[in-house]
């Protein structure tokens, strides 16, 4: 009886080669399935060949590999949903829906926490990842009435937080400007029950200065295009984008790929949804329409070169509606209170002073709302009840990106990248080979690159480019943008991933400008702009308090995200952006091959293909399967690794197939887990009913 549930196990397998095969027009599902010695170019091949058949995934082992199609494909419905419930891995073709299915119901069966790190350069399609995931966990997961609530608000906390925080930049329409943790949490039946998320570093600067082609945050477009008459009224705002100075320096307030009027709407409707009562959204509002108001106050000179007011209509909207004394406003703005003894002097801001201490207000109002947003929606997901939850958490963070000029924002935004990456290698790559080095098992290394030396150029202590940000920021009145260039030049000179026009050589001298400095990130080359007028260099002039510990307070909350991941069990998408123009259907290879280049996908595919799918601690494995061999049912009298060995060779493990370590059984493919799985399914329903008739028979 054994041996028919194990081979029925094996033809199952047979039939899925067989399918394979049949697939093969179309490429090959898994990398792991293709040639021993697959090349760069065939790995492209196969991507290729299969993304023009619309088939935009394929899986490294349990990895899944997405290629953006940027075009709506059929394949996201609730019947497809279906589909990939409750099926294992590799039974079907790789989707987004298998991995966000598998990683459930592993969570379900082991009771531990996971998370589904997505990563990919910007506009890759990471954010349209984890809506599909998020989708897949509240339409397809049981359900009750009761939870049906917390499911919807954390469906459409997505668009509220996209529209507060998303905005289009050269590289994406819909480009995440913050970074997004999400934790979906599970009661112990698996239904979603509640959500919680973590905000990472908001691109603040974007509320005040946006580059060419580039917009403000889709919301400030949305209220001014779609918000009703009477709202705007009550706002004193036009319904007409040009109006705002904020909302017009990329010249570009309409895009084709995007509604504001429409996404309006559901905006309106999602907020009354999150547990917004009118209040919340009036006052919401209020703060953004406040925001453009300031945009708007403009200063000139008086005769002494000082700033005043030549607008005190918009001034007065932003008092009114930030419930602030307009005295007081116009005070703060155009000038600087000094303590002097018992006295207090204001000391009078010239024009740019007092444009500066604007914007400054501005993004502060802005970054702060955005913080109350988050908690909002977090106070509406929250689940009360105290009893066991596993969390599935999410990771969908700002993608790399390189401009034409690159600022703070993009310093912090491509570290994050860095610090993904290298959990990445240390999850996979690193942990992976020391463990079977740890086992004994015979082991042919595979080279990789390691990105740490450029996390540590960026975080290190006294001598990272943070660390000497913090220093200059401590001395104000002495440091200029200059000197930190000058502080960083002697601390990195011979470091092989820093750059200035002084350290460089002759033919990169060229190619860089004085006041820059140039990172060799894992993902390419960024040349930063110390050098910054506002804000817009990554030690921006003027801003020295302001940005004060700003990088080390996002050091420290990447490290804290670092520590929440590392305590959960991993999966993997890693997506690829087809083409830069963001157009449906085009493949362009040179991109296409550089981000297979740099995610490190090939070392992957060559550590995943010798290496092992599964492993486990000789006494679990036993403990579970032994019903499946007489010789260790009901009891194995000796060693665990014995008894596992008597196991395997009964069940018909093919030599190939499994690895004996020192602690842990390793298991090559998970078809022949599956197998076992399959197996041990049919041999407790078999167990079960031989119990009831024992005992009807007593
Ligand atoms: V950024 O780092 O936030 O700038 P993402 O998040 O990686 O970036 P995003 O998910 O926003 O990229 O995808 C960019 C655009 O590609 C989307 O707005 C869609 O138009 C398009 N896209 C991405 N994934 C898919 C998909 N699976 N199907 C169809 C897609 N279109
Ligand atoms: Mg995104």
């Amino acid at each position: 009886c054994l041996c028919s549930m194990v081979f029925t196990g094996q033809k199952h397998l047979l039939d899925m080669e067989g399918a394979l095969t049949a697939r093969d027009r179309v490429g090959i599902q898994d990398f792991v399935l293709l040639d021993a010695h697959t090349s760069e170019t065939a790995f492209l091949d196969n991507l290729k060949k299969r993304f023009s058949e619309n088939l935009i995934y394929t899986y490294i082992g349990t990895l899944l590999v997405s290629v953006n199609p940027y075009k709506e494909l059929d394949i996201y419905s609730k019947k497809q949903m279906d589909i990939y419930m409750g099926v294992n891995f590799f039974e079907l073709p790789p989707h987004i829906f298998a991995l966000a299915d598998n990683a459930y119901h592993t969570m379900l069966a082991e009771a531990n926490n996971h998370f589904i790190l997505i990563s990919g350069e910007s506009g890759a399609g990471k954010t349209e990842a984890s809506k599909k995931i998020l989708q897949y966990y509240a339409v397809s997961c049981p359900s009750t009435t009761l939870l049906d609530n917390v499911r919807d608000r954390m469906l459409l906390s997505n668009p509220v937080l996209e529209a507060f925080g998303n905005s289009k930049t050269l590289k994406n329409d819909n480009s995440s400007r913050f970074g997004k943790y999400m934790d979906i949490q599970f009661d112990i039946q698996g239904d979603a029950v509640g959500g919680h998320i973590l905000g990472y570093l908001l691109e603040k600067s974007r509320v005040v200065h946006q580059n060419h082609g580039e917009r403000n945050f889709h919301i400030f477009y949305q209220l001014v295009k779609g918000g009703e008459e009477d709202l705007l009224h009550q706002l004193g705002l036009e319904s007409n984008c040009q109006h705002y100075s904020y909302l017009v320096q990329g010249e570009c307030a309409n895009v084709a790929s995007i509604n504001d009027k429409n996404d309006w709407k559901t905006v309106r409707n999602a907020l009354s949804v999150i547990d917004f009562d009118e209040r919340d959204i009036q006052d919401l509002l209020g703060v953004i329409a406040s925001v453009l108001h300031l945009g708007n106050v403009q200063f000139e000179p008086d005769s002494k070169g000082y700033a005043t007011l030549n607008n005190s209509a918009e001034l007065l909207w932003v008092s009114t509606l930030l419930g602030v004394n307009v005295q007081v406003l116009q005070e703060g703005l155009t000038s600087r209170k000094i303590e002097a003894k018992t006295d207090e002097v204001l000391s009078p801001f010239t024009v740019d002073h007092a444009i500066y201490a604007r914007d400054a207000l501005a993004k502060a109002i802005y970054g702060r709302t955005f913080t109350w947003l988050v908690n909002k929606i977090n106070d509406s997901m929250e689940n009360k009840d105290s009893s066991r939850k596993t969390v599935i958490g999410l990771l969908d963070i700002y993608g790399f990106e390189v401009f034409y000029v690159n600022s703070f924002e993009q310093f912090c935004i491509n570290y994050c990248n860095e610090k993904l990456q290298q959990l990445f290698i240390q999850l996979t790559l690193k942990s992976e080979q020391e463990e079977y080095e740890a086992e004994n098992i015979g082991w042919e290394p595979v080279q990789f690159f390691n990105n740490k030396i450029i996390c540590d150029l960026v975080e290190e202590k006294h001598r990272g480019i943070i660390s000497v940000l913090d220093e200059e920021c401590l001395r104000p009145g002495e440091a200029t943008d200059l000197t930190f260039l000058e502080r960083l030049e002697e601390k990195l000179d011979s470091h092989p991933h820093f750059v200035t026009h002084k350290l460089a050589d002759k033919k990169t001298r060229k190619t860089l400008e004085r006041g820059n400095f140039r990172l060799l990130h894992y993902a390419g080359e960024v040349t930063y702009c110390v050098v910054g007028k506002g804000n817009h260099g990554v030690r921006p002039s003027g801003g020295v308090t302001l940005l004060l510990n700003v990088a080390s307070q996002f050091k420290s909350s990447l490290l804290g995200l670092t520590d929440i991941l590392m305590s959960k069990e991993p999966w993997y998408v890693r997506c690829l952006k087809s083409n830069e123009s963001q157009q449906p259907g085009q493949f362009d290879d040179v991109l296409v091959r550089h981000q297979v280049k740099y995610l490190g996908l090939m070392e992957h595919l060559r550590v995943r293909r010798a290496g092992f799918a599964y492993r486990c601690r000789y006494d679990v494995f036993l403990q579970r399967y032994k019903p499946l061999c007489p010789a260790t049912w009901p009891y194995w009298r000796g060693v665990a690794a014995e008894g596992v060995e008597v196991l395997v060779q009964h069940l018909g493990y093919l030599p190939d197939e499994y690895k004996m370590g020192r602690t842990k059984i390793f298991i090559r493919h998970p078809r022949t887990l599956f197998a076992t799985e399959d197996a041990f399914e049919v041999c407790k329903h078999d167990l079960g009913k031989d119990r009831k008739t024992k005992i009807n028979q007593e």
